[in-house]
Parts: structure tokens; sequence; C-alpha cells
């Protein structure tokens, strides 16, 4: 484009009422048509037939050019829904006050601009408050081919507003309701959320509308803000067509639930540990201790287990080419399964490739519609996820609440079946189940008793065989345990009785349907297996970690409470326990944090995995660390809820 843009802006009124008006940013050859183009806009208007029209065109320089935010349509249904999404996407993007600015929107009704409000303090900033403060100079840059100039073009016009707001200096986001009576669409706008429609945010007939601009950052910069919005030239490209086809969209919303998640501190990702599972791992070049790893025994990288791993690659293959059911079985298989039911002391055993599929594939088989679950709410997603998928009716008891957890059963003596399930150890809280009494509620209702014992096998009881060992009492019907943790491979296994094994290996469908484990990581298990029984010293060396490591802690006044190799350090926030992680990884400490959806919103927290191996070197410099890092915490801008004086530490546990 070497043609100059000229911005062209018509405004039209009568009798001293404006009616309409509307602006372009178009080369100098386009200039005299676009200016005819809305004059007959202006003459044509359904407010009424203006008897004073402008026109105003002036050379516009060289504009900013800004890519369009991106578009997410949400449908409401009332204008009360709009409203209250309205909320909680301001709320997502970091606004804490999202509830009181929408209380605010109705003093901007009746202002030709918008309001610009302090997104913290909630004080207007606009100098004249009766106008509000107009965005102008702004454009699509795509606006000729499109063709809108003949009429009103709400969509078209709002999102190069949007966009040309959202890069202003200090603005972080924006609400926008028409104040057209019959225009009930609305939006939310930040940057990170992009420009989210709303379908209906207002009642058909309401006049009431406006804008707020919403602002953060200090007072002697509101000026910059203000020059940016009235005077710099933006044209914006990119801008997507509503008419587009909705595929066109489909990543764009992708990309917009990202940002979302990225601001609100949740989002994602897998680092690459340089090194084989262990208590010290190599991240981007440097050491660092892992206190995160569930390979509590240090069995993944142990020779025999390794060595009986890359045995049965060379014997029986990589992989095993088949189902369980078909080709997939192997000697190693037979021998895993033999090994695990005589470890735990049950009549029979069976694998699964994973343990989410072992819990999955066990409680999808044994339940279904007609029948009912008695699930912790505590309760791992694979749990979860199988007693949705059952179809069963699904009761969630209180965490480790054996009242709460019996009159819940209690009440179902109607239904076909009933099967009670429950963490062994709670994954992230660390804490364990009342084994004794569960099952003496599960046999007074004649449910059937579950338990994963995912985080117990090679942690709890004196020879690592599990909670039933620790508490010293029968076990359930169905022990559900893994093979990828204590055990140092992959894999999951359902421990049971002869008849409930035939059950799972004729209709648990994850069994049935997916390829069986390969024989290097069953024999791999099989020799971890060994290992352990030889060496329950292991057992007891983690043991000792965790106390260790757990008065470390409270030498600082940091006070946790765990029954496993698990310690959770309550947080809160989950920005700031992000922020302690990223703090803890600059120390040499990979711990990570863990946050909603895996635990409640705010109940953010890093989780401490401790290894048999890690050395008690390693476990003080790393509650040290920890403490200087919670220290440090407490001294920033939003106060940490866990001070190092452990009496004022709000514990959720
Ligand atoms: N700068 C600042 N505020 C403005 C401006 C501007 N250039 N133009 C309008 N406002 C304020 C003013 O208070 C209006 O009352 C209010 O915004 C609403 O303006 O995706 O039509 O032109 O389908 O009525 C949004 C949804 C339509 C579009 C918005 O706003 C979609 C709309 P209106
Ligand atoms: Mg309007």
């Amino acid at each position: 484009m070497s043609d100059p843009l000229y911005s062209i802006k018509m405004r039209a009124a009568q009798a001293g009422t404006h009616i309409s008006g509307a602006e372009r940013m178009v080369p100098a050859s386009a200039a005299s048509r676009t200016a005819a183009a809305l004059v007959d806009r202006a003459l044509n208007h359904a407010k009424g037939v203006p008897d004073f029209i402008q026109v105003k065109i002036e050379a516009s320089g060289e504009p900013l050019r800004l890519p369009a935010l991106s578009v997410m349509t949400h449908v409401t249904r009332t204008a009360a829904e709009g409203r209250a999404l309205a909320v909680d996407l301001l709320a997502s993007a970091g606004i804490a006050h999202a509830e009181a600015i929408m209380v605010r929107f109705a003093e901007s009704h009746g202002m030709r601009g918008a309001m610009l409000l302090d997104a913290d303090t909630l004080e207007r900033l606009e100098p004249d408050p009766a106008r509000g403060v107009r965005a102008t100079y702004m454009d699509d840059a795509d606006s000729l081919a499109k063709n809108t100039l003949s009429g009103k073009n709400h969509y078209a016009e709002a999102i190069v507003l949007a966009t040309k707001v959202q890069y202003a200096p200090g603005i972080i986001g924006e609400i926008c309701v028409s104040d057209d009576p019959d225009y009930v669409t609305g939006y939310v706008a930040t940057r990170s959320l992009g420009y989210r429609r709303i379908t209906v945010i207002k009642e058909k007939g309401d006049p009431a509308g406006g804008r707020i601009f919403l602002y953060r950052g200090p007072r002697s910069q509101v000026p910059e803000t203000i020059h940016f919005l009235e005077q710099r030239r933006v044209v914006v490209t990119d801008v997507p067509l509503l008419s587009e086809p909705v595929a066109a969209c489909r990543f764009r919303g992708l990309e917009a639930d990202l940002a979302l998640m990225e601001n609100a501190g949740l989002s994602r990702f897998c680092r690459t540990l340089e090194a084989p599972a262990g208590p010290v791992a190599r991240l981007d070049g440097r050491e660092v201790a892992v206190l995160s790893s569930n390979d509590y025994l240090d069995l993944a990288r142990d020779p025999r287990v390794t060595a009986a791993a890359a045995e049965a690659a060379r014997r029986w293959g990589a992989g095993s080419g088949g189902s369980r059911l078909t080709t997939g079985t192997q000697p190693p298989h037979v021998a895993l399964e033999r090994h695990l039911a005589a470890f735990k002391g049950t009549e029979a055993a069976l694998t699964y490739a994973t343990g989410y599929m072992a819990n999955v594939g066990a409680i999808t088989a044994l339940v279904r519609k007609g029948d009912v679950i008695l699930s912790d709410e505590l309760n791992h997603a694979s749990i979860i996820d199988g007693c949705r998928l059952s179809g069963a009716d699904i009761l969630v008891y209180r965490h480790n609440d054996m009242v709460d957890f019996e009159r819940k059963l209690a009440a179902c003596r109607e239904f076909r079946r009933r099967l009670a399930v429950s963490d062994a150890v709670f994954s992230m809280d660390g804490d364990s189940l009342d084994l004794p009494r569960f099952l003496a509620v599960c046999r007074r209702y004649d449910a059937f008793s579950m338990i994963d014992e995912a985080h117990a096998t090679g942690v709890l009881g004196a020879t690592g065989r599990g909670l039933t060992e620790e508490a010293g009492c029968d076990h359930p019907d169905i022990l559900m345990g893994t093979l990828s943790k204590a055990l140092g491979s992959e894999g999951g296994f359902i421990c049971a009785s002869r008849v409930l094994i035939d059950y799972l290996r004729n209709t648990s469908r994850p069994f049935i349907f997916s390829t069986a484990a390969g024989a290097p990581a069953v024999a791999a298990a099989d020799a971890a297996l060994t290992v352990l029984e030889a060496e329950p010293e292991r057992v007891a060396r983690l043991r000792d970690n965790v106390a260790l490591f757990t008065v470390e802690l409270a030498r600082y006044g940091i006070r946790v409470r765990t029954a496993s190799a698990i310690v959770p350090i309550p947080v809160g926030d989950e920005r700031q326990a992000t922020a302690l992680a990223e703090l803890l990884l600059e120390r040499g400490f990979l711990i990570p944090a863990i946050r909603y959806p895996t635990v409640a919103k705010g109940a953010a927290r890093l989780r401490v995995a401790l290894m048999a191996s890690h050395t008690p070197e390693t476990l003080r410099a790393a509650a040290a660390a920890i403490a200087e890092g919670l220290g440090l915490a407490q001294r920033r801008e939003h106060p940490c809820h866990i001070l190092a004086d452990g009496s004022q530490s709000r514990d959720p546990f």
C-alpha cells in the first residue's frame, strides 16, 4: 500500500441531537467514494433524516497495524446469564472486582464515550465523565474489500474498536453493551481472552448500553492512554468474519481457551528431564534434585530391573503385538500376575497397560446404570472417570469421613450393586484411608470395597505391601495398584478373588480392547517386585526420609501432615504456587505446583514426593529452600497464606 491513508469521519445530527456516526481509514484513491457512501449511510439512518451531516477528511500518516483479537462467541439465553458470564470471564482474566465493575455499568448509560475505570480501585479516570473517552481513528485493514459502508455492522465496528483498545497502554480489559434497544449482543475483551461475544447480555428493548475500559497502572500514565485511544491511527488486520464457516474459528477457540488458562496461572507444559528416573536429574543442562518422582524406591533405574527389561526385550520383543485376549499374553505377563497376587496375598491378579485403565476398567466392569458408587471427594481422576463412564449413580462422600460415608451408603439398599471406592493414599494430600472402618461399613451394607494403592504399594506397611499391611486388616474386595510408581515400571493391576478377576477378564473393556503392555515393562515390574521383597529396608529408608523431611520443615514452622511419601505444602493461590515452584527450581529443586483442576481452586500447593534414596543433605537443603521461598512469597504484594510461623498458617488439610 503506497497510497497514503486518509481518515474519513462522518457524523450526523437532527435538531442538535446525534443520530449517527462512522469512520474509515482508506487510501486516497478510495477517499471520495468512501465519503459519499458515509453520507448515504447518514441519509438513510433508521433514527431519522439528519439536518446536519459533517464529513471530515484528514491525512492519517502511517498507522499502527494491529492483529485483531481472536473472536469467540458464547451463546447465552438470558441477560442474567450473559452478565454472569461476563463476570466469570473478567475474573478469569485476573480482574478481581468483576462483579463490582458490572454494577458500575449503569453509570455509563447515556455517555457517547466509554468509562475509564481503574480496575483495582474502581475510580473513574475520564477527564470528562459526562462524555467519557472515545476511541477513534481506527478501521479494519480490509474494510474496502468487505464493503461494509452501507449500514451499521455492530460486530465489524466493535472488533476494530476492541482491538485498538486492548493495545492501549495500561488497558487490561473492556466490557461493552450496545445502546441499541434491539441489539442484545455484547462482549468482554482482553488481550489474552480475545474478543468474547456474549449473544445475550441485556433484555430486548432496553436502551441502556455503554462501555467500560479497565485500566491498571499509575495515574501519571492515564493521559498517554487517552491519547492513544483518541489519537493514535490504527488499522486492524486479520479481522475474523462472523460469516466465516464455524470451522474457521475452531482453532481460535482453542487458542482463546489456552490463553484463559495461561491468565489464570493454570497452563501446563512438559519439562524434559535429561536423566533416568531418580533423585537427581538434569534440566536445561543444570543438575536439579527431583522431589516429585513417584519412583519412591528408586527402582526404575535399578540394574536388576533394567536388565530384566533388556533381557525381556531381546527374548520377547519390544511390544506385545496384540490384546491380552488375542496374541498379547506372553510368559512375563502370566508370571507377573502370579507374583502380584502372591505379593498382595490375593487369589489372582490382572494387569492393565496403565493404572488409569485399571481403575476405569474395574469400575466400569463391576457397576452400571441401576447400581451405585460411593466415592471419596478427593479420589484420583482415574477413579472419577471410571465412575462417570460406568453409568452408575455416584454419591460423593466427604473426604475420609466414615460417618458421612455410612450415612450415604445406608440409603442405597435398593440399588442392584453397591461399590465403595477410595484411594488408599490420597495422591495430592498424602493422607490415607481409615481402611478398617471403611471395610466394616462396606460389609454392613454388602457393598463391594475397592481401594487404589497407587501411592501405597511399596510405601505403606513394613514390607511395602500396602495399606492392608499397614492397618493390619483384611483385604478389600478389589485392590488396585500401579506398576508405575514404587515398582519403577509402567502399568496397573487389580488383585482380587479368582471370581472377580475372571469377571474382569471377561467384561473389562480397557483390558479387552487395548494392546497388552510389552514384555520389557512387564518383566521390569516383576524384577522390581523381587527387589522389593528382598530389600524391605528400602521401605524403611523411605519412611525415615519422610520423618526427617517433615521434622526439617517443622524447624522452619512449616507444619505438614502425611501418612505416605507425599508431602503437600499448602499455598492457596495458583499463581503464587507456580511462582514458588519456579523459585525452587532456580535453587535447584524440582517440586511442582499442583493446581486446579487437580485440586480445588484456591487450594494450590507444592507437592513433594520423597524417595528412599534422597540424601539427608538434599532433604535439609530442600526444606530450607521451601522455607525461604515461602518467606519471600510472604513479602510479595499478595500475602501468602502460609506464614513461616506455623501457628498462623491456614491449613486446608
Ligand atoms: N469509544 C468509546 N466508547 C464508545 C465508542 C467509541 N468510539 N462508541 C460507542 N461507545 C460507547 C458508548 O457509551 C455507547 O453507548 C456504547 O459504547 C455502545 O455503543 O460482536 O453496538 O455502538 O455482535 O451501541 C457489541 C457486540 C456491539 C457486537 C456494540 O455498541 C457483536 C455496539 P454501540
Ligand atoms: Mg449504538
